[in-house]
């Protein structure tokens, strides 16, 4: 039984856009971190830059927002520095893909026991959206006002192909299916590599909202676990 509670991880007024899937899957780390009962002060979390990486501030754990697709360069030396500390590193589709996309790759194939979340809203929120690594093919931002020509990455197929093990995803708005997930991180001891699809609440989001509703929520959150090559699909779907 955890000592701790979700209070004990929360910290500061969170500034995302009301509605905004960063504040559901917060809430779901908090708890997720009161269960699992690591204390704050044996944890750190690490973001680089962007709406998402916003949330090491609302963390009363050790907490650095870094600079833009460098989360895992810094997550990276923070626990070669200090193995016991348990690192939960935050990134979005751009932060972690885009411009952080090398350090990513390299991060899941040294394995050194980092919790990565990508927060994927499939779009850079912050810079007002543009499209991102994991656009879909066609969508129309005002960086690519006649729909993009490129196909997206699919983040599963990156983190096997850099030699990851272990894989999950899930709908932010599914409070208790991502703190499953997030509970198994720790444990697992192998790559580790979450994604959360967020549901967005602004009128810049809205094809993202769209986007969402149409394509990916029929697709069921999954956890794929390269070490026992066990693929639990959960079968409600929340969101
Ligand atoms: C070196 C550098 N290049 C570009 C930027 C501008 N910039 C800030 S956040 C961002 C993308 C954010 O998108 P994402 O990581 O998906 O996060 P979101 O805001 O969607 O949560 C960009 C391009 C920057 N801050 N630094
Ligand atoms: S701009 Fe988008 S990603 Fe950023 S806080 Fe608002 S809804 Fe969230």
């Amino acid at each position: 039984m955890s000592e701790y509670t979700a209070k004990d991880f929360k910290k500061g007024q969170p500034r995302w856009c009301p509605g905004c899937g960063d504040h559901f899957f917060l809430a779901s780390l908090h708890k997720a971190m009161a269960e699992l009962g690591v204390a704050p002060h044996d944890t750190a979390v690490i973001s680089g830059i962007g709406c998402s990486s916003r949330l090491p501030y609302y963390m009363n754990t050790y907490a650095m927002q870094t600079i833009h697709g460098r989360a895992a360069a810094i997550s990276t030396g923070c626990k070669v520095a200090n193995p016991k500390i348990t690192v939960w590193q935050i990134s979005g589709d751009g932060d972690g893909l885009a411009i952080g996309g090398n350090h990513f790759i390299h991060a899941v194939r040294r394995n050194i026991d980092l919790n990565m979340i990508l927060l994927n809203n499939r779009i850079y929120g912050l810079t007002k959206g543009q499209y991102s690594p994991t656009s879909p093919r066609g969508f129309v931002s005002k960086s690519s006002p006649y729909g993009t020509v490129e196909d997206p990455f699919h983040p599963a197929e990156l983190c096997f192909g850099a030699r990851g093990r272990f894989f999950a995803r899930a709908v932010a708005t599914d409070g208790p299916g991502t703190v499953e997930i997030l509970k198994l991180l720790p444990i697992t001891k192998v790559r580790l590599y979450v994604r959360f699809f967020r549901t967005v609440s602004s009128l810049m989001m809205e094809h993202t909202n769209r986007y969402i509703r149409k394509k990916a929520v029929p697709r069921m959150p999954f956890i794929w676990n390269m070490a026992n090559r066990c693929c639990l699909v959960r079968k409600k779907n929340t969101d």
